[in-house]
């Protein structure tokens, strides 16, 4: 049995869409992570310090959307969303999908709330830096692990899409919108999507600031 610890229109919507992607059957629970008195203490058995996503599989716990992502797309390779070891395309692969984590996200972050530092002062650098790297990659490769569509993408593209067109943190630029036409006519996406607007209504409060 596969189980999704879930918050709608969060850092976990990316897994969401690669659930959708794996055509498994999967239970979703949804976890108030904007809850009034914070996320419940019962969900540090989870996920040690209480964010979506997490998932279990069979019983094992799996934390960390890198994690999940690798995971996911190992145990189901009848998906092909992800290269075999040995296959060439899984060095982009992995270094794509790590990259989303440990670079992408606190650098944007970082730069959506004003912290000044310099590049050797944190493991992830400059924005100016990822932004670069990001684009150069974009504009010689369809995705982000080559030539097809991964599960890495399902990271890439919900970080893109988010904080470009979102919060708008990330500048808009052609290679990242060429990017995304490429994959939101995929009708896993169209459905993540779709059930992370029924699950968001769940949720007055977010939903009217959204929408609003
Ligand atoms: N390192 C985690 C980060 C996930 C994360 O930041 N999740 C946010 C959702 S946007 C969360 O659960 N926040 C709730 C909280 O911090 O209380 C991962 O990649 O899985």
């Amino acid at each position: 049995m596969l189980k999704f610890y879930h918050a709608p229109w969060s850092r976990a919507s990316g897994v969401l869409w690669l659930l959708e992607e794996l055509g498994q059957p999967y239970e979703i629970e949804i976890v108030d992570i904007r809850a009034e008195g914070g996320v419940p203490e019962s969900y540090r058995s989870i996920q040690p310090n209480k964010k979506v996503p997490a998932i279990s599989h069979d019983g094992t716990i799996v934390t960390e959307r890198a994690a999940i992502t690798i995971y996911l797309g190992d145990t189901f390779p009848e998906a092909d969303l992800a290269p075999a070891v040995g296959d060439p395309a899984r060095a982009a692969y992995l270094t794509w999908l790590v990259y989303c984590d440990s670079v992408f996200d606190p650098a944007l972050s970082a730069r959506a709330h004003g912290l000044e530092y310099r590049s050797n002062d944190y493991s992830f650098g400059l924005f100016e830096d990822m932004v670069a790297n990001v684009e150069r990659h974009l504009e010689r490769n369809e995705f982000a692990a080559g030539d097809r569509f991964s599960a890495a993408d399902t990271q890439l593209a919900s970080a893109i899409a988010f904080t470009m067109n979102v919060i708008k943190v990330l500048p808009e630029r052609p290679a990242f919108q060429a990017y995304l036409s490429r994959i939101v006519g995929r009708e896993a996406y169209k459905r993540a999507q779709a059930k992370d607007f029924e699950m968001a209504k769940l949720f007055p409060a977010l939903f009217a600031r959204a929408s609003g």
